[in-house]
């Protein structure tokens, strides 16, 4: 397009056997990841963290507007108020607001209002999604395909987690606006998930309703 810069792209293709090779071993590597609530209080070194999220950060974004923003907690004076916060809400949830189709829905996880890991795992990550903000700090142009950008943030997020052989929980405490205050965030940011991670507890279990993945052909069809 005349007039903005460009660049060569960078780009070293594969041979056939090595990109299925790849593609294999990722999924055999991704599809160990579970979904855990039982976090030992090892610490883990922050420059993990930051690796983690500067992957999220290269997800593809609505204009490259980069609508999001990480909070990271460690483990200082914010957790009791944050885990107090997210448990009250929690207790409401399941103590009816949440509907019985949604209640029934939760069964097999085995999950209730109680949340320890949100004291216990040694980051919790709150993920925030901008509404306004644009390319570069200090702009307020409107963002584009928000929770789009966000979500696929998130699934890096998550993945280079697993990949770096920590354990991850896509936490998401309903409503979350207590993250907003407790993080110094503007009001319009909207916090969309807490991200905990850290190592399993010894002895971790998972439900087995977790391990049941769709097959190919329930999740796909080539149409052309
Ligand atoms: N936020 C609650 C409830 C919850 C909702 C869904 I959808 C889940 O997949 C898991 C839990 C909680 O964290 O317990």
């Amino acid at each position: 397009m005349a007039g903005h810069p460009t660049v060569p792209l960078e780009f070293s293709e594969l041979p056939e056997s090595e990109m299925r090779a790849r593609a294999l071993a990722f999924y055999e590597a991704m599809k160990t990841r579970r979904t855990v609530r039982d976090f030992s209080d090892r610490q883990v070194p922050r420059e993990i963290i930051e690796h983690a999220i500067l992957t999220a950060g290269t997800a593809p974004s609505g204009a490259n507007h980069q609508p999001w923003f990480f909070s990271v907690i460690g483990c200082g004076p914010l957790r009791k108020p944050l885990r107090e916060a997210a448990e009250a809400e929690e207790r409401a949830f399941y103590e009816g607001k949440a509907g019985t189709e949604w209640l029934e829905a939760l069964a097999p996880l085995g999950t209730d209002s109680d949340k320890p890991f949100l004291e216990t795992a040694p980051w919790l990550i709150a993920v925030f999604a901008q509404r306004r903000g644009g390319p570069k700090p200090g702009d307020h142009r409107k963002n584009y395909y928000v929770s789009e950008s966000v979500g696929i943030a998130c699934g890096l997020l998550l993945a280079s987690l697993h990949q770096a052989g920590l354990a991850t929980l896509t936490h998401t405490p309903n409503p979350m606006g207590f993250l907003t205050e407790l993080c110094g965030r503007p009001e319009n940011e909207k916090p969309v998930m807490l991200i905990v991670t850290g190592y399993p507890a010894e002895g971790a279990t998972v439900p087995l309703h977790a391990l049941d993945k769709k097959p190919l052909d329930q999740i796909c069809g080539f149409v052309g």
